[in-house]
């Protein structure tokens, strides 16, 4: 596959960026990496707000089409509790949203970010009402994490991306019986070194998800410049009986920062998707993402293309 069709497998939406902070009911400094699903008909997000002092909560907004009319609940779902929950002091960040039809309820994987560094803390809801926090699921720093749908042999299993005090920083795997304790701890994909896009450093964004060729995975890189880091995306399968294999990765980005608006921001050149949304009827695959750590975008493919796309790249 060509640059050029690389470049096309996305579609930015014409009504990008699809969320501001102006949409808001109240001040904030900014809108970005939302968490995705359908809920009751509708697309929601689990938006970040980043408020005037810096920290980050989180609300819901929700949209009968996916792209227009969005409507913000009037009380954020998860503000920082440091009182009960002193990891989130510094606030809740980039949720990932993963349904559990096991359990018929969503798992919100969302970094908190302690005096000790981001962690991984998750929670739990049925509609998006309220939620139930479950606490912090792996120790700083780490962050970037998100449940597959199903157990796997038996074990819930997660994705994340832990950070090391040497040697970048790549994305894991790690299992569970109850959602609790988290183990038998896999590196799963690693960042490139060099001059490479995805180079040093990696994580995951939306939750993995299941096709017929394997879990659809989306990562971002970040290649530091001496303007700072570029994020892109790029795209992996991963076996679906046992996700610890990886069957392919693009070597090439397959979405970078090209849009003025993901181009400038407060932090530029950054396009950070952490939701999907398939639509099984027409195969269309609805990406959002934060661009430039200011506004959220929504970029649109075809999931047939996408594996398509996938079945080009070497196997391995
Ligand atoms: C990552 C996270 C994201 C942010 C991105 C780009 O490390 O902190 O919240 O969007 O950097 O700045």
């Amino acid at each position: 596959m060509t640059r050029a069709a690389l470049q096309e497998l996305f579609d930015r939406h014409p009504s990008n960026p699809i969320l501001t902070v102006a949409d808001l009911p109240y001040r904030a400094n900014s809108v970005f990496n939302p968490g995705a699903g359908r809920v009751g008909g509708e697309t929601l997000l689990l938006v970040r707000v980043e408020d005037l002092r810096g920290i980050s909560h989180l609300i819901v907004a929700r949209s009968a089409d996916g792209a227009t009319a969005w409507r913000f609940d009037e009380e954020p779902l998860i503000v920082p509790e440091p009182d009960r929950h002193p990891e989130e002091i510094w606030g809740c960040e980039d949720p990932r949203l993963t349904w559990l039809p096991e359990r018929e309820e969503w798992v919100i994987a969302y970094t908190a970010y302690s005096r000790r560094g981001p962690l991984v803390s998750l929670a739990m809801s049925r509609d998006f009402t309220d939620v139930r926090r479950l606490g912090p699921a792996m120790p700083p720093e780490d962050k970037d994490a998100a449940l597959f749908p199903r157990r796997i042999d038996g074990r819930w299993a997660m994705i994340h991306r832990p950070s090391p005090l040497r040697g970048g920083a790549h994305i894991w795997i790690s299992y569970s019986p109850d959602l609790h304790h988290w183990g038998d701890h896999e590196l799963l994909l690693e960042a490139r070194d060099g001059a490479w896009w995805d180079a040093g450093k990696i994580g995951l964004g939306p939750p993995p998800l299941e096709t017929a060729d394997g879990w659809l995975v989306c990562y971002h890189g970040a290649h530091g410049t001496a303007s700072g880091p570029i994020y892109r995306v790029g795209l992996a399968l991963l076996d679906l009986d046992d996700p610890r294999r990886v069957l392919r990765r693009t070597d090439e980005w397959v979405f970078g920062p090209q849009a003025p608006y993901e181009r400038g921001g407060d932090v530029n050149k950054v396009v950070f998707p952490t939701g999907w949304v398939l639509d099984e009827a027409t195969g269309t695959l609805s990406l959002y993402y934060g661009a430039g750590d200011s506004v959220i975008a929504l970029a649109t493919a075809n999931l047939a293309d996408i594996l398509a796309l996938m079945r080009t790249v070497p196997a391995g």
